[in-house]
């Protein structure tokens, strides 16, 4: 029985109306990325912005989950594909979606775009473009926590393609030896843009590599948020208590193709269907439903992801953009 399942079925009020409160913003902030990349995906067909646009459709259970289980203070760093966990890390839908449209009201006044969302003040160190490269950053950041003794964790995200980088290597060899408060988590959405992770990896477990390194390591298929925020919680307390690291591989799918250009023809439309069935929008609902939430509350929090996400494209829109002089002030230092 999950932990979810326990709280519903015996009903001790207190922690009751938490979980509740708890399942109803997990759900709020799965639909409102899902919705968020919706509306970035009309906007890049209709030219609104170029360049990448990667989209973490049908992943959004593995964000919300584990951020749920950070603090505040601790620190995130994802791949390309990190407009969820931007937004599970507190940053709003308006400086995303400014970002990625190029505008000055953007995260980085419009100069990072879609790969490169940034913001130190709430700890969400970016946003990576190099596959692996930003493995070695959080283990950086991870030490500087463990060198400054501030009690920090980091969360580090990664696809399944990363981990036959030798950065993914390096950073676990210095991680176990350094014994480092920090979280490794494997996104693996079974593929790597068109290649599937049976063509390109001997080893189908990605969590056995943590083996190598005698550090410890977890495995879970990521559709439920609050087992997301249970397991990877484990890790965290791991790290956090013990200044351990954790490899953890967390089994999930991407709707989309690999970014907006790829028509995804290495796989059939009935394993994208069957993977549809557990979609973690459809079942972060449910829970909240078995909850017993009431039908009204659903309702009241899918119009006010439908209008945060309304707003946020409107003022994108309305925002302009750097002038020449600005864009020298904000790339170069005096
Ligand atoms: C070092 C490097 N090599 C190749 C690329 C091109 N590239 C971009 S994404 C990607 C696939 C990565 O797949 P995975 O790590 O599974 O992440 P996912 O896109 O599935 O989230 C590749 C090969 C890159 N960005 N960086
Ligand atoms: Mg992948």
């Amino acid at each position: 029985m999950s932990a979810i399942e326990r709280e519903v079925m015996e009903p001790r009020e207190k922690t009751r109306s938490v979980e509740k409160a708890q399942l109803l913003e997990y759900y709020r902030q799965m639909l409102a990325i899902r919705r968020m990349e919706e509306a970035l995906a009309k906007a890049y067909s209709m030219r609104k912005f170029g360049g990448f646009l990667h989209l973490y459709i049908g992943q959004e259970s593995v964000a919300v989950g584990s951020i749920a289980a950070l603090r505040p203070d601790d620190y995130v760093l994802a791949t390309y594909r990190e407009h969820a966990h931007a937004y599970a890390k507190g940053m709003g839908a308006k400086e995303i979606i400014a970002e990625l449209f190029g505008k000055r009201t953007g995260a980085s006044k419009g100069l990072g775009g879609s790969m490169h969302l940034f913001d130190a003040a709430r700890n969400f160190l970016g946003g990576y473009g190099i596959v692996g490269g930003h493995i070695p950053l959080a283990t950086g950041t991870a030490f500087a926590s463990k060198y400054r003794n501030d009690g920090r964790v980091t969360l580090c995200y990664f696809g399944d393609g990363s981990v036959a980088q030798g950065a993914f290597h390096e950073a676990l060899t210095l991680a176990s030896l350094w014994k480092l408060p920090i979280v490794f988590i494997c996104e693996n959405n079974l593929y790597s843009m068109g290649t599937p992770l049976h063509r390109s990896m001997s080893v189908l477990d990605v969590s056995q590599k943590a083996l190598a390194y005698g550090i410890a390591r977890d495995r879970f298929e990521g559709e439920d948020v609050i087992k997301v925020r249970d397991r990877v919680g484990e890790a965290i307390r791991r790290a956090r208590n013990e200044s351990l690291p954790t490899l953890i591989e967390i089994i999930t799918y991407r709707y989309r193709g690999h970014s907006m250009s790829d028509a995804g023809l290495y796989r059939t439309k009935d394993e994208v269907d069957e993977w549809k069935k557990r979609d973690p929008v459809t079942i972060g609902r449910e829970f909240c439903e078995r909850a017993q939430v009431d039908e009204k509350e659903l309702l009241a929090i899918e119009e006010g992801v439908r209008r945060e996400i309304e707003e946020a494209v409107a003022f994108a829109d309305a925002s302009g953009e750097l002038t020449f002089e600005e864009l020298e002030q904000f790339t170069y230092k005096e």
